[in-house]
This record gives C-alpha cells, sequence and structure tokens, in this order.
C-alpha cells in the first residue's frame, strides 16, 4: 500500500468540500438573491458587519439563526447565569468545577518563561512573554454545545493572563443559550457572554461594533461558516486553527481488548457524521473481534444514527503487517486523537511524530481527554497536526526580544554592522552605528 493510498484513505482535509447542500443552496438564495458558494456567502456577511457593525449582526441572527437580538439583550445577563446556577445538579457543577481545576493545574505548567540573558561586554538580550489584551471564544450552539470547550479555550487563556475573555454563543429561536454553557463560562473565567453565531459572530469579534468589542485573537470550534469566517478575518485578528470534524486513530495488537477499541471508536463516531474512527492494526483477528463488538454497541447507543453513519462513511479498519508500519500509517494521518492500545505502548511513543493528543494504554480512552485529565481537547485535525499544535498557554500570549547594548558591546560590534548596512546599500542604518563611535 503506497503512500499516497494512505493518504487518500486516512486524511481528510476539512474544507475539501465547500459545496453547500440544496437547502443551505436554497436559503442563500433567498437572503442574498443569488446562486453563492459558501465562501462568497461568509465574505459578504464578514463585509456587512465590518461596515455596517451591529445592525448587520441582528439582522443575520434573525435570518440564520432566527432569533430576535439587539443592543439591549445580546449579552447574557446576570440574572441569566443565576438562573443557569439555580438550575444545575449540584454533582454536575462539582464534576466541573474538578474538571476546571485539573485542566488549569496542567496549563500552568506550560506557562512560557520570560528571560534576560547576558553577552560579551554586559550587553543584555532577552524575551519577554506577555497575554494577549482581550481574546474571544468561539463556542457552537445547537448539538455540539459543549460547556467542555468552553473550559478548554478559557482556562489556557486565563492561566495565560488575559484580562478579558469575550464568548460567543449562537442562541436558539427563543434567544436561550445552553445553561451549563454558561456555567462553564463563568467557572472557567469567561468576562463577557454575546448570544451570536456563525461568520457574523466571527466578524463582529474581528471588526468589533458599537456593542461588542475587537478582540485580538478568535479561538474554538465552530462549523463550515465559522471556519471559513475564522480565515477571512486571519490577519485583522489571531485565529487558533482551522477546526474539522474530529478523529481518532487507534493503534492496538492483539493484546488489546476489542471491547474497549470498539467503545473508544463510538465515542467519536457520536459526535458527527463526518467524524472519522480509525483502527490500525497488526492482528486480523483483533479486527474482526472489533467489527462485531462495534456492531453490539451501536444497538442500544442513543445516537447510533450518527455513529453508524460516520462508521460506514468515514470509519476504517486497517490490518498493517506490523507494528511499525502501523505507526508510520498513523503518522502520515497525524491524527487529532491518537490512543496506542498495545502490550508496552511506551515503547511506540518516541515514533510518533504527527498527532494532537496521544492516549497510551488501556485505561486512557480519549474522553478523559475530553473532559478531565487536564490537557487541552481543542487539537488540530485532518491532518493538521503536521504543523499546528493542541490550543495551549501560548496560544494566548505572545513573545517580544529586548536588546539592551552597552557602549563597549556596541563598539566591539560596530564594524560588523555596519559593514553589514552598507553591503545592503541602507547608509543610515550604517550611520546610526556610527555616529556612536564618533564624539561630538
Ligand atoms: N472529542 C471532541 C471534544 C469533545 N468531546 C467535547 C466531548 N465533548 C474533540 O476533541
Ligand atoms: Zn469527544
Amino acid at each position: 500500500i503506497s503512500r499516497q493510498e494512505i493518504e487518500r484513505l486516512l486524511i481528510k482535509p476539512a474544507f475539501d468540500s465547500v459545496v453547500l447542500n440544496a437547502s443551505a443552496r436554497r436559503r442563500v438564495f433567498e437572503m442574498f438573491g443569488r446562486d453563492m458558494t459558501a465562501q462568497e456567502v461568509v465574505n459578504q456577511i464578514v463585509a456587512d458587519v465590518r461596515t455596517v457593525g451591529d445592525k448587520a449582526v441582528f439582522d443575520y441572527t434573525a435570518a440564520l439563526d432566527g432569533a430576535v437580538i439587539n443592543t439591549d439583550n445580546i449579552e447574557v445577563s446576570e440574572e441569566e447565569f443565576s438562573a443557569a446556577f439555580a438550575s444545575v445538579e449540584p454533582e454536575l457543577l462539582a464534576a466541573l468545577r474538578r474538571a476546571v481545576a485539573n485542566v488549569r493545574r496542567y496549563h500552568q505548567e506550560q506557562k512560557p518563561k520570560s528571560f534576560l540573558t547576558y553577552r560579551e561586554h554586559g550587553a543584555m538580550l532577552g524575551q519577554t512573554c506577555l497575554p494577549l489584551d482581550r481574546v474571544g471564544i468561539y463556542v457552537p450552539g445547537g448539538k455540539a454545545s459543549y460547556p467542555s470547550s468552553v473550559i478548554m479555550n478559557a482556562v489556557p487563556a486565563t492561566v495565560a493572563g488575559v484580562k478579558e475573555i469575550i464568548m460567543a454563543v449562537p442562541p436558539a429561536k427563543d434567544g436561550s443559550v445552553n445553561p451549563l454553557v454558561l456555567i462553564a463560562a463563568r467557572e472557567a473565567g469567561v468576562t463577557r457572554v454575546f448570544r451570536m453565531g456563525g461568520a457574523q459572530a466571527i466578524a463582529a469579534l474581528a471588526f468589533g461594533t458599537a456593542t461588542i468589542p475587537k478582540v485580538d485573537k478568535i479561538t474554538g470550534p465552530g462549523n463550515l461558516f465559522v471556519t471559513l469566517a475564522k480565515k477571512a478575518v486571519y490577519g485583522y485578528c489571531d485565529i487558533d486553527m482551522l477546526a474539522g470534524p474530529s478523529e481518532i486513530l487507534i493503534i492496538a495488537d492483539a493484546s488489546a481488548n476489542p471491547r474497549y477499541i470498539a467503545a473508544d471508536m463510538l465515542s467519536q463516531a457520536e459526535h458527527d457524521e463526518l467524524a472519522a474512527a480509525i483502527l490500525i492494526t497488526d492482528s486480523a483477528t483483533l479486527a474482526a473481534a472489533v467489527k462485531i463488538k462495534l456492531a453490539k454497541q451501536l444497538t442500544d447507543l442513543p445516537k447510533r444514527e450518527i455513529a453508524s453513519a460516520s462508521l460506514e462513511k468515514q470509519g476504517l479498519i486497517l490490518i498493517a503487517s506490523n507494528l511499525d508500519d502501523a505507526v508510520e500509517y498513523a503518522n502520515i494521518a497525524a491524527p487529532e486523537h491518537l490512543e496506542i492500545l498495545t502490550a508496552e505502548p511506551f515503547l511506540l511513543l518516541p515514533q510518533i511524530r504527527h498527532a494532537g493528543a496521544v492516549f497510551l494504554g488501556p485505561w486512557s480512552p480519549e474522553p478523559v481527554g475530553d473532559y478531565y485529565a487536564g490537557p487541552n481537547h481543542v487539537l488540530p485535525t485532518g491532518g493538521t497536526a503536521r504543523f499546528y499544535s493542541v490550543l495551549n498557554v501560548e496560544t494566548f500570549m505572545k513573545r517580544s526580544s529586548i536588546i539592551a547594548y552597552t557602549r563597549e558591546a556596541l563598539q566591539a560590534a560596530s564594524s560588523d554592522i555596519i559593514a553589514l548596512a552598507s553591503a545592503e546599500g541602507l547608509d543610515a542604518h550604517a550611520r546610526a552605528v556610527a555616529v556612536r563611535r564618533e564624539e561630538e
């Protein structure tokens, strides 16, 4: 099996298909009076919000989410937060708080260090790592409105020291937002929550409106429109990454428990019909056993429709000649989540070059990471783990360099710098050094 074949089988770039389905196309036609691609729709919405501001956000929210919002109600009020807290089960709140604590504790260890170091002649060089002033966190609405994702986005920002965390979440038709999302927002340190979603929310955060503060960076997953909008505003502000449907790739040998593997594959498959669950094993016996367990576990899974559609369309069981090949295939796939369920999982770890997050051994199923252990669950998808990192504290920080030369240090370096500047034909550069050699 060739590398190309493996790539074709295993890598599903998130935005290969920007073709709208029939009903979306009809709606676009109704709204804009012409046929448009998803990209064109997004560009239009972004441009409208950028030029018109609030009213464009309200109008698109009415048209696309069917919710009536205005300047007075777009921000979630204190009363809504109180109502959310009043309605939550105490056990659930306690679990959520433990998750927040675990995520905070883990991310605290990621904090990059500022430094100041010395060179010859007393020169000092340094680097400061500073938080962004204000960031925006996007939380999808509907089925993927996950409180856990609020935690995973907001906690690293608070650890980084970001002062203002603005959250956007699309409202339901009645204007409401998921109370658990509000609770997670408050527990994780979100400053303000605005009910708005889609490309209009991304544009509002990127450019600011009379009501919505302009942010320096937008993080968080979203649908096709949100992702295309993030791409469109990139450069006006920063973004985290372009996220697509979730995936898991499991490397397993004959020692693995097929019941666990099936359960873990389904835990990813239930997210989305486009989510992918892939098993690569060197054991044909295990592969056959997993297929049986999958069928069995699907029968009473509440989200079996989504999960079975995902397995059918995106699922895959590959039998490799040996574990080294299995690892090589996994590296080509660069999966978002990689589980290693082999007799000695740590032995394979040094060979893993591309994976968003790695889960080792039978007691680390992906949901441990999705909800609780501490590492982030906002991860690169669709093979982008080759070049994107998991969301982390530095996502919300930036570095500045510091240079403090002494007279002696400049003296020692001056002829080199003058030579380099002259070679570039930049005499004013050369003179800025030269004037410091002369006595007035
Ligand atoms: N597996 C998802 C995250 C998630 N799972 C949220 C449950 N809730 C993408 O990493
Ligand atoms: Zn998940």
